[in-house]
């Protein structure tokens, strides 16, 4: 050892030269390490050096450590021990009454604990303090090298090369330069979720070591990583599973949503349900920029789901084909339990419970589905005389198993009500209540009634709208429907247009005849109100 060549005493260093154990009653705490006893004077014996104090450690990059601790006075120098292999050993001897020493050439990411004790020189002999406490600490883990990152539309996978430490942590720069953590790995990737599509975003990296006493060492960031997330290429790839947030819907980054829609006609009659189609819905999706798909499933009208268990399982096959289709198309999905002449939502309440449980737990995972629990309550039910006990009981069998999905809840008077439920709602926070209007019938009247429900805070959708008169057929009125279309866009409510069929009615947006099974892009196929809600889809 050096330190032999440096002192004065040989006889001293060699003793003073062993390395001590962690046991601090293996290590000579005090009194002189001569073994010369006749020499010891009474003066000498008397020598108490006190223990150092206050050790503190400052990490230096990857490969040093300085320790500072409290002055001795009289002390003549310092010894310095760093803990290997469970050993003390010591590192130097500092021949003044200098209380500092800086650590070097140590590994990066080295955790390790350190001591320190004084000694006088007194009559020519050495007298030594007790060791310090343990002071640990750790030097920092080396620069995060050589990311590569796998680019989605809302997620990024980053990967690096290995440096010993504890774990990484990703960040991400804020507006305001500034960066943010976002989440930990102790593994050298992990996967950024919930960022928007087509979007440039700079992160970097840094590892970090926690020492023994729980102390995290960082090292220095590495290269930032600037990354563009790709375009979305769906409505539910870009926006993930919708929630409600005050009195509008929102996507997974809390954004407010608007709903544009479709809805089919009934899918138990003649072939509305061949809008399902995946291609036809490819069409709404980029032709007519169509976030969303209804599926229209009667309950009380001939071949409704509660008249015979032939039709109610032939309903539910086609269904669940929608679903699934809207779900390759990235479109999302609503599950409408279409009472229209069952006017009383609790007339069939049973088997409603019973469907939606069983919707439920088929698509709790699917983030493109919303439950519509009860189309139109009519027939003079209010919310407080049986729709609200209704979706109560709905909403309870459907949260059994989703915990997530939006659930539309129908109002009174065909779902025109929506003032009944103000002050009134359910203590769910993803339900929106539904306002139904048609051009031709309903107007200002019920549009203020949107307007002070909403300011209330009310969360509403337009679940269903027609362009026409209520009773889908005559009456197109243009101007009415766009006055309705502009308050809706004004306040980010969604709308979900009757009816993507081939009827002949005002309602139908395509022609009769026109093959719903493959629609095309374009205005060729449509009808007056086709037109009208395509165009307006397209530049809102
Ligand atoms: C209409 C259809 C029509 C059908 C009728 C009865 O357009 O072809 O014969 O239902 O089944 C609603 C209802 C919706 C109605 C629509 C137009 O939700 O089922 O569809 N409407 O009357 N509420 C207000 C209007």
């Amino acid at each position: 050892m050096s330190i032999i060549s440096k002192l004065k005493r040989p006889l001293a260093v060699v003793l003073a030269a062993f390395a001590v154990t962690a046991a601090a009653s293996a290590v000579p705490m005090s009194g002189s390490d001569t073994p010369l006893l006749n020499s010891i004077t009474a003066e000498a014996a008397t020598v108490s050096v006190p223990k150092v104090t206050g050790l503190k450690s400052q990490t230096l990059g990857t490969d040093k450590v300085k320790l500072t601790w409290n002055k001795i006075s009289n002390a003549t120098g310092y010894q310095v021990f760093m803990q290997k292999n469970g050993v003390y050993t010591r590192l130097i001897s500092i021949y003044s009454n200098t209380n500092s020493y800086t650590v070097s050439n140590l590994p990066a990411a080295r955790i390790t604990n350190l001591k320190v004790r004084a000694w006088r020189t007194v009559g020519g002999k050495n007298y030594f303090g007790p060791l310090s406490d343990a002071r640990t600490t750790a030097t920092n883990p080396a620069k995060v090298t050589n990311i590569q990152s796998t680019i989605g539309s809302t997620s990024i996978k980053f990967t690096w090369n290995k440096v010993n430490c504890t774990y990484y942590r990703i960040y991400v720069k804020q507006a305001d330069g500034k960066w943010k953590g976002l989440k930990n790995s102790t593994t050298n990737s992990v996967t950024v979720t919930g960022l928007n599509p087509n979007t440039t975003y700079t992160f970097c990296l840094r590892s970090w070591q926690t020492d023994w006493s729980k102390q995290d060492h960082g090292s220095v960031l590495s290269d930032n990583v600037v990354v563009k997330t790709k375009a979305a290429s769906t409505p539910v790839a870009a926006n993930g599973r919708l929630s409600v947030k005050g009195a509008n819907i929102v996507n997974q980054n809390g954004q407010v949503f608007k709903i544009k829609g479709m809805s089919t006609h009934g899918i138990m009659w003649e072939d509305f349900r061949n809008i399902l189609a995946y291609n036809s819905l490819k069409v709404l999706r980029d032709d007519w920029k169509c976030n969303t798909i209804r599926i229209a499933m009667y309950t009380a009208e001939w071949g409704g789901y509660t008249t015979g268990s032939t039709y109610a399982a032939q309903a539910k096959a086609r269904v669940k084909a929608g679903v699934e289709n809207a779900k390759s198309a990235g479109m999302y999905a609503i599950i409408d339990w279409h009472i229209l002449s069952d006017g009383d939502p609790r007339t069939h309440q049973s088997q409603a419970v019973a469907f939606f449980k069983e919707m439920a737990n088929t698509y709790k995972n699917y983030n493109n589905v919303i439950y519509e629990i009860c189309n139109e309550p009519n027939g003079g039910v209010t919310w407080n005389g049986g729709i609200k006990s209704y979706c109560q009981a709905v909403v309870n069998a459907i949260r059994q198993y989703d915990k997530n999905a939006i659930i539309i809840c129908g109002t009174g008077t065909w779902s025109q009500d929506i003032n009944q439920v103000v002050g009134n709602r359910l203590s769910d926070k993803n339900c929106v209540y539904a306002l139904h209007f048609y051009a031709n019938t309903h107007t200002d009247w019920l549009r203020n009634r949107l307007k002070s429900c909403y300011n209330s805070g009310l969360p509403v959708l337009v679940s269903e709208f027609g362009t026409c008169d209520a009773s889908g057929n005559g009456g197109f009125n243009k101007y009415q429907t766009q006055e309705w279309l502009k308050l809706c866009d004004s306040l980010k409510v969604g709308y979900i247009n009757w009816s993507a069929a081939n009827k002949a009615e005002t309602a139908s947006a395509f022609k009769t005849g026109t093959d719903l099974r493959s629609i095309t892009a374009g205005t060729s196929q449509l009808t007056d109100s086709g037109k009208l809600v395509r165009e307006w889809y397209r530049a809102h």
